[in-house]
């Protein structure tokens, strides 16, 4: 038989409070060394198989979140990082940024304390503390648009907060619905059916693009547990096992542009699956300042494999 030379792909998988990241530490295409806002867009229109390869099946699902480690531009920072999912790119991630953490620690390549890493919407840092629990100091978040009406076909009229955390989120507080584990189909149908309709009805970022990311609020399993309960819908309509540092840096922007959470004050937000991540906000001009605090398991180191041959090398998208 002819031999043939797979190409190989070193990755570092972990999970954030259930939510999976797949580092990829070697093996990922060559971006160049500009800003990490530039690396996407090359990522994005001229190795957007590899994202597909990486994260979709059958080497990966749709939940799966890739990060491409980068060398960053600042030779101070710890990384570069872009985050990928089963459809595209996101700006930042938090869950992500936790695993990340996890996964220099596990390397060896950082160890406790502060550490800067570059993504394409901003410079972010990381905490990290001896017991592996990391604390992202993520972009500035901010509320857009405070109860934006959306006429949702089956479900009627929603009312929600439009907000920026690393990626845009619309955030419905008033959905009727039960966030239980049990319940992801509805949640699923409900949030997606709420994104078709903001589109639908010309409501977008403030620069014009789709708002990807619904998030339902309910209450906490229990008080002594957390403030409130999330139910995060991505973009590729997987939904976050974990609270979404980002989605919950959206929630602290809103909270305290509501004056309901004063600085420094910790928020836990609960995840649909049950994780609990621990926000904060410093307020500062634009915004603020959200700190996510939880922390991430390393689940695999492996080596993915593509053959050339197979049709199936580019992942399978949907
Ligand atoms: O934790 O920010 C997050 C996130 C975004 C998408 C999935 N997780």
């Amino acid at each position: 038989m002819s031999q043939v030379t797979m190409r190989r792909i070193q990755v570092i998988d972990s999970h954030t409070g259930g939510e999976p990241t797949r580092v990829v530490v070697s093996g990922g295409p060559d971006l160049g060394r500009g800003p990490m806002s530039e690396r996407v867009e090359i990522f994005r229109d001229r190795f957007d198989d590899f994202r597909s390869c990486v994260v979709n099946e059958p080497r990966g699902s749709d939940v799966v979140v890739g990060a491409l480690l980068c060398e960053p531009v600042n030779p101070e920072s710890a990384a570069g990082v872009i985050y990928f999912n089963n459809v595209g790119y996101i700006g930042m991630c938090g869950h992500g940024t936790i695993g990340l953490g996890a996964t220099l620690a596990h390397m060896g390549r950082i160890g406790p304390g502060v550490h800067r890493v570059e993504t394409p919407v901003g410079d972010v840092t990381m905490e990290l503390d001896p017991d592996g629990t990391v604390a992202v100091e993520n972009v500035v978040s901010r509320r857009a648009l405070k109860d934006v009406e959306v006429d949702v076909p089956g479900l009627g009229r929603v009312t929600g907060d439009l907000a920026w955390g690393g990626n845009w989120f619309f955030l419905v507080q008033d959905h009727g619905e039960r966030l239980d584990l049990a319940n992801v189909e509805r949640l699923t149908e409900v949030s997606w059916r709420i994104r078709q309709a903001l589109e639908a009805q010309g409501v977008h970022t403030d620069d014009g693009r789709e708002i990807d990311h619904v998030e339902l609020f309910g209450p906490p399993s229990s008080p002594e547990v957390a403030d409130s309960r999330n139910f995060v819908l991505c973009p590729g309509k997987a939904y976050d096992r974990s609270p979404c540092g980002t989605g919950t840096s959206a929630k602290l922007a809103c909270l305290v542009a509501d004056g309901k959470l004063a600085e420094g004050r910790v928020w836990r937000q609960e995840s649909i699956v049950g994780s609990v991540f621990e926000g904060s906000a410093r307020i500062i001009e634009g915004g603020v300042r959200p700190r996510i605090r939880g922390k991430a398991y390393i689940t695999a180191e492996s080596t993915l494999l593509v053959d050339p041959r197979d049709p199936f090398g580019s992942g399978i998208r949907t």
